[in-house]
């Protein structure tokens, strides 16, 4: 299968029961009062950006009123402000918003996807729902092909994921298991022996970045890395 068959099956997965009463309520009965006039997407979020990119960025999951409303990563929410701008800055992103699906917002040499692809209440996945989504971000890396050469993990759910996929898939991680900080790196390597480059960064959530935990320029010098 190809890239946009799998975003085709991300999208109308339910195999988390929780995560799908969560994302589905949120869409329903419990939208934000200042989007109760919307459609939301309830759905999960499948990869948004180039296919064939060098650079893939895993997040931690849907924000329930911003992916989980809009159906394409970090749009509509603060998360995706801060994470655009940057990627904007970068010359990764065609403009520094990301409103909603249609906005003309592109990706160039970058994709983005989620540890966890449906938006979860406290923004807090269980284990089993992390082991889950897995399979997908397994599905991404193998789709990902030769063209990957690094990894951007936003969190540290996001870099256990990608530590954890890639050693299902038979990669070399070296041991004992590379540590989460801001700025960590670890070389990952494919079976092939290709090498891919894991970068971590604090996650763009607005308690890293209205705290002051998470910088512009933290997050550049991450990026300029990749
Ligand atoms: O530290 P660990 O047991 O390797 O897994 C960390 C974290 O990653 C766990 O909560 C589930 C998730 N995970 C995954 O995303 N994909 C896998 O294939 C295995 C585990
Ligand atoms: Fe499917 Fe992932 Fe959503 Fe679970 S979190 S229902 S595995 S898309």
């Amino acid at each position: 299968d190809t890239v946009a068959e799998l975003d085709a099956m991300v999208s109308v997965c339910r195999a988390c029961p929780r995560l799908v009463r969560w994302r589905e309520s949120v869409a329903t009965t419990g939208r934000r009062a200042s989007f109760a006039d919307q459609p939301y997407w309830g759905r999960p979020g499948p990869g948004f950006g180039d296919p064939s990119s060098p650079v893939l960025v895993v997040g931690l999951a849907p924000a329930a009123n911003g992916t989980n409303r809009t159906g394409r990563m970090f749009t509509g929410d603060r998360s995706g402000d801060w994470i655009y701008a940057a990627l904007h800055r970068a010359g990764y992103a065609s403009q520094p918003t990301s409103v909603a699906s249609g906005d003309g917002l592109v990706l160039h040499g970058i994709r983005i996807v989620a540890a966890v692809r449906c938006a979860p209440p406290a923004n807090k996945p269980t284990t089993q729902e992390r082991h889950t989504c897995g399979q997908w971000l397994a599905r991404e890396l193998e789709l990902s092909g030769p063209h990957l050469r690094s990894v951007l993990a936003l969190g540290s759910i996001g870099w256990d994921a990608a530590i954890a996929t890639a050693r299902g898939l038979g990669w070399t991680v070296p041991r004992p298991k590379p540590k989460f900080g801001h700025g960590a790196e670890a070389e990952l390597r494919t079976p092939e022996g290709r090498p891919v480059r894991l970068l971590g960064s604090y996650h763009v959530s607005q308690q890293n970045t209205f705290t002051g935990k998470l910088t512009e320029q933290m997050l550049d010098a991450v990026i300029a890395r990749l």
